[in-house]
C-alpha cells in the first residue's frame, strides 16, 4: 500500500483523475504527469472464479484505480483483498543507456498500439479492456460481445475467437480480458522509478481464468506479448512482474522466493490478520514462460526476485533496472546470510520448515520477479506468461509466523513489545521483527494480539499445513481444449 493514499483519496474526492496521480511510495511525490488525451479504462475486472481482479489498459492490474484501494479480491465477493497493485516492468540497455518502462503506482504505458514506430492515438475508444466469457446467457449477448471484440481488438492483434458447435466461445479459460498498450509516448514516462526515454515496445495483454472448484479456481493467468515496434535495439533486456502484495492488512506480511518453481509469494506473518483474521491466504506470482535468450534455446526461467519494503522503493531508472536483475540499489548481488553466498533471489528459504534465508520483517513489502537477459531487436517479440495464484481459503493454508518466536508471558495492553522474547539462534533482525514499532499504544496492543494467543503462546502453523500450492502442487488440471501453456501442460501430465 503506498503511503500517500490519504493524499490520493483527497485528490479523488476532489475529482482529480486517478491517472494524474503519480504519487510513489515513500515521502516524496512524483512529478505531475503531463495530461494526455488517453482514455484509461479502470472499470474492468476478471472475475469468473474465486479471484476478482482489476485489469486496466495501461499495464496496471490488481489495483482499483478508481477508488485507489487494493484490487485483487479473494475470495471474490468477500470484500477482502490479497494484492494492492501489480504491473509489468521492462528494462533494457539502448546504446549504452538504461531505459525502463514501468507499471507501478503510475504507469509508463499508454493505451493502444504503435503504428509506424509511434504511439497511435490513445483516445481511440477501441483501446479499452475487452472481456469475453466462454458461456453467455443468450446468443444475442454473446454475439454482441464477440462483434465488439472482433471490431476493436482483433485488428490490433487480439487472438481470434470463434463460436463453438455447443454455442460457447473458445476463449482461453472460462473468461478472458484483452488490451494493448505501449510505452512509446515520452510523456508517459513520469514514474520516479523510471523517467527514461521510451523503449519503443507494444504489449498485447491477455488474462484468463477458469471457473474451477479446485486450485485452478484460485488462479489468473497473465500473458504478455511484448513487441519491439520501434527502432531501438534492446540489449540486456529484462522483463519483470512487479507487485505490492498486501495480504489483508499490509503491515504484517512476509515475502519469499521459490526459484526452482519460478515463484514469488507473500504470506501473513502472524496467525491473525487485520482483514482475514485467522484465515489469511498466501498469494504468489509464478513465471510460467520466460523470454528466449536465444532463438533455439528454451525459455529463461525466473532469474531474480528482488524485494523491498514501503519507503525503500527504487526511485530512479538505474535502481529499477538493478532490481530487475536481482541486484540491490547499489548494484551488488544479495548475500544469503545462512550460506554467505551471493544470490539474485531474496528469501529463498522455506518458511514452513524455518530453514534457509527467510523474511523475518513483517511489514508492507513489494517484490519484483525478473527474467533475462535477452535481446529484442526491432520487429522481434517475446511471449511471457505468469500465473497469479492464491492458496485455498481455509485455515490450514495459513503460512504462519517465522519459527521460534516465543511470548514469555501472556500479553496484555499494559505490556510492551520488549516482553516478546526470542529463543535459540534467532537473529537480531528477527527479534526486531517481534517488536515492530507502532504509532500508538492502542495499535501496538492490537498488533501484539495478532502475534500471540490469549495464553501468550505463539500461534503456530498447523501440522497439516500444506506446502505452497503453486501450480505443480495444487492438482491443477487443464481443459484439453485450451491449455494455457506447454509448461502447465507438462505439469498437469505429472499429476
Ligand atoms: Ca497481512
Ligand atoms: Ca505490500
Amino acid at each position: 500500500m503506498p503511503r500517500p493514499l490519504v493524499f490520493a483519496a483527497i485528490l479523488f474526492t476532489l475529482g482529480v483523475p486517478a491517472t494524474s496521480w503519480a504519487a510513489a511510495p515513500g515521502a516524496e511525490v512524483d512529478r505531475p504527469r503531463p495530461l494526455t488525451p488517453a482514455i484509461v479504462d479502470n472499470s474492468q475486472r476478471i472475475d469468473v472464479n474465486r479471484i476478482g481482479m482489476f485489469v486496466t489498459n495501461t499495464g496496471s492490474f490488481a489495483w482499483d484505480k478508481t477508488t485507489l484501494v487494493a484490487g485483487l479480491e479473494f475470495p471474490r465477493g468477500s470484500g477482502k483483498t490479497a494484492v494492492f497493485a501489480a504491473g509489468p516492468w521492462i528494462g533494457a540497455m539502448v546504446g549504452g543507456e538504461t531505459r525502463v518502462a514501468l507499471s507501478e503506482y503510475s504507469d509508463e504505458y499508454g493505451p493502444g498500439s504503435m503504428i509506424g514506430g509511434a504511439p497511435d492515438d490513445p483516445s481511440r475508444p477501441e483501446y479499452k479492456v475487452y472481456k469475453l466469457n466462454r458461456v453467455y446467457s443468450s446468443a444475442a449477448e454473446r454475439d454482441a460481445a464477440l462483434a465488439d471484440y472482433n471490431a476493436g481488438a482483433v485488428p490490433h492483434g487480439a487472438p481470434a475467437i470463434t463460436v463453438q458447435p455447443d454455442g460457447s466461445l473458445d476463449v482461453p479459460g472460462d473468461q478472458m480480458t484483452w488490451c494493448v498498450y505501449n510505452d512509446a509516448d515520452p510523456r508517459s514516462h513520469g514514474n520516479r522509478a523510471g523517467q527514461t526515454q521510451p523503449l519503443g515496445v507494444e504489449v498485447q495483454e491477455t488474462f484468463y481464468a477458469y471457473d474451477d472448484p479446485g486450485p485452478l479456481g484460485n488462479t489468473v493467468f497473465l500473458r504478455f506479448k511484448i513487441f519491439n515496434k520501434g527502432a531501438n535495439f534492446l540489449e540486456q533486456t529484462y522483463v519483470g512482474l512487479w507487485s505490492d502484495p498486501d495480504v489483508g492488512g499490509a503491515l504484517d506480511d512476509l515475502v519469499g522466493a521459490d526459484p526452482g518453481r519460478s515463484l514469488g509469494f507473500a504470506y501473513n506473518a502472524y496467525g491473525l490478520d487485520a482483514i482475514y483474521a485467522s484465515a489469511a491466504p498466501a498469494v504468489g506470482f509464478d513465471l510460467l514462460r520466460g523470454p528466449l535468450a536465444s532463438p533455439s534455446g528454451p525459455p529463461l526461467g525466473l532469474t531474480a526476485i528482488t524485494s523491498y519494503i514501503n519507503g525503500t522503493d527504487p526511485n530512479d531508472a538505474s535502481k529499477s533496472y538493478r532490481a530487475l536483475q536481482g541486484l540491490d540499489a547499489s548494484g551488488n548481488p544479495f548475500v544469503d546470510p545462512t550460506t554467505g553466498l551471493t544470490t539474485r533471489f531474496m528469501f529463498p528459504g522455506d518458511p514452513l520448515a524455518g530453514t534457509g534465508w527467510i523474511d523475518v520483517t513483517p511489514t508492507d513489502h513489494r517484490f519484483l520477479l525478473g527474467s533475462g537477459p535477452f535481446s529484442l531487436s526491432p520487429g522481434e517479440s517475446e511471449d511471457i506468461e505468469y500465473a497469479a495464484t492464491t492458496t485455498k481459503f481455509k485455515r490450514s493454508s495459513i503460512v504462519a509466523r517465522p519459527p521460534r518466536v516465543r511470548c514469555r508471558q501472556p500479553v496484555s495492553r499494559s505490556r510492551t513489545a520488549s516482553r516478546m522474547q526470542t529463543s535459540g539462534a534467532m537473529s537480531a533482525s528477527r527479534a526486531g521483527a517481534c517488536s515492530a514499532p507502532s504509532s500508538s499504544r492502542r495499535s501496538r496492543s492490537e498488533s501484539m494480539r495478532d502475534r500471540c494467543s490469549s495464553n501468550g503462546d505463539p500461534i503456530r502453523p498447523e501440522a497439516s499445513a500444506p506446502p505452497w500450492p503453486g501450480p505443480e502442487r495444487c492438482g491443477m488440471k487443464q481443459r484439453a481444449s485450451s491449455r494455457p501453456s506447454s509448461r502447465i501442460s507438462r505439469r498437469a501430465g505429472r499429476l
